[in-house]
């Protein structure tokens, strides 16, 4: 039975999954006032089909005569639409020009206004939010404008199964965009589509890349063979105010122009992305751009003819730039190649190393699109340096919704406070600079008048029918999509709107809830690699515990352990020099180990086991207290969802109570075979004697 029906709701408003945070009743209030929607183009139109069938499925009371909804883009209203009291009012507000959008009550009269229609979308989400609890009773003047351009949701979707499978790093399930090596088309398919574009536009998300940025054989052929399906979930998504966005392969002229070369400097090559971007562009109903990922793992790029990163974007700026469209370049460039034994080449320097350099040579609507952190997604890594390193570049700051290395949505790990962090991180701190905020590298460039700027996620969605294959996993998007249009909200308040809207769970256990959650990104971080130094996963597929698991291999992630002490020394005195990228202040906080915070120090400096933390306990020790501990507190929260479960819709109880139950199973055996290899390697005992194997 589709979830909707299970919770009495209409099903039409979510067909194919649950509606998340946007279940009907949220917009009982809504329903109960008179509606005008203004307007024809399609963000609109597919709006008011949306507060149409809301008004049905929604309504919890009688409508009352005087309240009234207008909807409507700047340009559609006109005096008639609008009572005396709510037209002056408008005339004092400052509405934002771009995607941002205006509501304003006066007299039980209400008006959600912007400059663009999708504007309309992102403050219907707000409304859904706000007025919840009720018909405002007082005036309200309330605009908000998103903090950067392109706020965007990475697919890894692949059209067909591999070796990475449908959804690389995917834990939901197969692609809700392709299927059995074509691009969905089926009308379920697209009304599924529908309400994903439903979701993420409401909080504030406006593009999505919808296929892998690793481009095999058959999505290369997005480009032209499929072209005209993609163009059916494209109108969906542009109907929500979402552009679309494709990643291509860098070698395309090659495999479908048929040219020799794919050489970013050659005419032919240049005339191909252009004739070909062009067909793209025209095609695709709100086309936003490409993704590249080039030179890196094995991809093809511009070294292979001697050019640079630069030379490689910019041809593909060039071809897309006619229509306003973008090139997100990503920096996640490093050799994985590497020989273990090499001491010398430090995997996270590579990003910085690769692009630092190019920092003003790339072209106004090319992005460069940088991993938080300068290695992969660990649960702890420092902030990437490259943030600090490109004032003459458009960026994008990349963050990893799917949990690959925290926990595969099968472990509960929340996300927000780690983005969150890495977005409020002062690249100045500590050096006596102005503050320069990840968050605000990312919106610099705007301010400057050049290159469009954003922030990413990589998806975390698929053909489940909670979306995330954890229930609670939905917060995670949920928060991406706050923090990429507001990166100065709490995220502990983000969670707490989560909760608030996707449970109707009586004010103590939301508060509960609420706080399992917040702590779960650091729960998880207690069981599993110590101290910043990361990895310490099973090889390929990531999920459990392996301590040894990449100590040899050629993938430049190693922890360096030995019978003394463990961690990479990145120092500039006696180690591989990086702590030398990051501005002054950072630089030298890190390359101290009195002053490197103790949740990155085995990330900067190899210490001995009995090195005392700024805690007060050993190194070993820690490892010890942090792993016991987080067994502990995963069986405390497995018992506090006991308590809540029975307040939620019976299939999210159940699967989140699985959910814990594998967890509890995994964290005992990242605790014992990460306490077991400390202990064997150090000799060093337990000081609380605790079970160790
Ligand atoms: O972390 C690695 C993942 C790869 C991924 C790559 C990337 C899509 O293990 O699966 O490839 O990052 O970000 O390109």
């Amino acid at each position: 039975m589709p979830y909707g029906q299970q919770n009495g709701q209409d099903p039409s408003w979510f067909t194919g999954g649950e509606p998340c945070w946007l279940p009907a009743r949220r917009a009982a209030s809504l329903a109960t006032a008179r509606t005008t929607v203004l307007g024809d183009d399609p963000v609109t139109a597919t709006l008011r089909e949306d507060l149409q069938v809301l008004t049905v499925a929604g309504a919890g009371g009688e409508a009352a005569g005087e309240r009234r909804l207008v909807v409507g883009a700047l340009a559609e209203l006109s005096a008639q639409h609008l009572g005396p009291v709510l037209a002056g009012a408008l005339e004092d507000a400052d509405v934002p020009a771009g995607e941002g959008f205006a509501v304003l009550a006066r007299d039980g009269e209400v008006l959600l206004t912007a400059a663009r229609p999708a504007g309309l979308r992102h403050g219907l989400g707000w409304l859904t939010r706000r007025f919840a609890g009720g018909w405002p009773d007082t005036d309200v003047t309330h605009v908000e404008e998103p903090h950067v351009d392109l706020r965007v949701l990475d697919h890894w979707d692949n059209m067909t199964d591999g070796p990475m499978g449908v959804v690389e790093r995917g834990y939901a399930g197969d692609s809700i965009f392709f299927a059995d090596g074509r691009v969905r088309t089926g009308a379920a398919d697209l009304a599924r589509v529908r309400d994903y574009a439903r979701l993420i536009s409401s909080i504030g998300v406006n593009a999505v890349c919808l296929n892998n940025v690793n481009v095999h054989a058959t999505e290369a052929h997005l480009l032209d063979e499929h072209l005209g399906d993609v163009a059916g979930l494209a109108a969906v998504l542009d109907a929500h105010g979402v552009r679309t966005l494709l990643s291509v392969d860098f070698s395309a002229p090659i495999s479908l122009g048929g040219l020799d070369t794919a050489d970013p400097l050659d005419e032919r090559v240049a005339a191909w992305w252009a004739e070909t971007t062009k067909r793209v562009a025209t095609t695709l109903p709100g086309f936003g751009g490409y993704v590249v990922k080039a030179d890196s793992e094995n991809r093809p790029g511009p070294h292979t003819y001697g050019r640079t990163h630069a030379d490689g974007a910019n041809v593909l700026a060039a071809a897309l730039a006619p229509f306003e469209a973008v090139v997100f370049w990503r920096c996640f460039v490093y050799d994985c190649h590497q020989d273990w034994r090499d001491r010398s080449t430090d995997r996270a320097r590579a990003a910085h190393d690769h692009f630092a350099g190019l920092d003003g040579e790339f072209a106004p609507n090319a992005v460069l699109q940088v991993k938080s952190g300068p290695v992969d997604f660990q649960v702890r890594e420092p902030v990437s340096p490259l943030f600090g390193a490109l004032p003459r570049t458009g960026v994008a700051v990349e963050f990893q919704i799917t949990q690959e290395y925290t926990g595969q949505q099968k472990h509960l790990c929340h996300l927000g406070t780690q983005w969150s962090e890495v977005l409020r991180f002062d690249l100045n701190a500590h050096g006596g600079g102005e503050p320069l905020r990840v968050a605000d590298v990312a919106a610099r460039s705007r301010r400057q008048g050049g290159s469009p700027t954003g922030i990413v996620g990589v998806a975390n969605v698929g053909t489940d029918t909670n979306w995330t294959g954890h229930a609670l996993a939905q917060a995670n998007l949920y928060a991406f999509g706050r923090l990429a249009w507001d990166p100065g909200l709490d995220p502990r308040e983000v969670l707490g709107e989560w909760v608030e809207q996707t449970f109707e769970l009586p004010a103590e256990l939301a508060g509960e809830l609420v706080e399992l959650m917040a702590r779960s990104w650091s729960v998880y971080e207690s069981y599993t690699a110590p101290l910043g130094v990361g990895w310490m996963v099973r090889p390929g597929h990531h999920y459990g515990p392996d301590v040894d698991g990449y100590e040899y291999t050629p993938w430049g992630t190693y922890h360096f352990a030995d019978r003394d002490g463990i961690g990479v020394d990145r120092t500039v005195a006696t180690g591989t020099g990086y702590t030398a990228q990051y501005p002054t202040g950072w630089a030298r906080t890190y390359e101290d180990v009195r002053t490197c915070p103790d949740e990155l120090l085995l990330f900067f400096h190899h210490v001995p086991y009995s090195h005392v933390l700024a805690g007060g306990s050993t190194v070993v020790q820690h490892v010890y207290d942090t792993h016991f501990a987080g067994v502990e507190a995963v069986e405390e929260s497995a018992a506090t969802w006991e308590r809540i479960a029975g307040h939620v819709p019976t299939a999210t109880a159940q699967n989140v109570r699985e959910r814990f139950a594998e967890q509890l199973r995994s964290a005992r055996e990242w605790r014992d075979q990460v306490n077991t290899y400390f202990f064997r390697k150090s000799g060093v005992p337990d000081v609380a004697g605790r079970r160790i194997h």
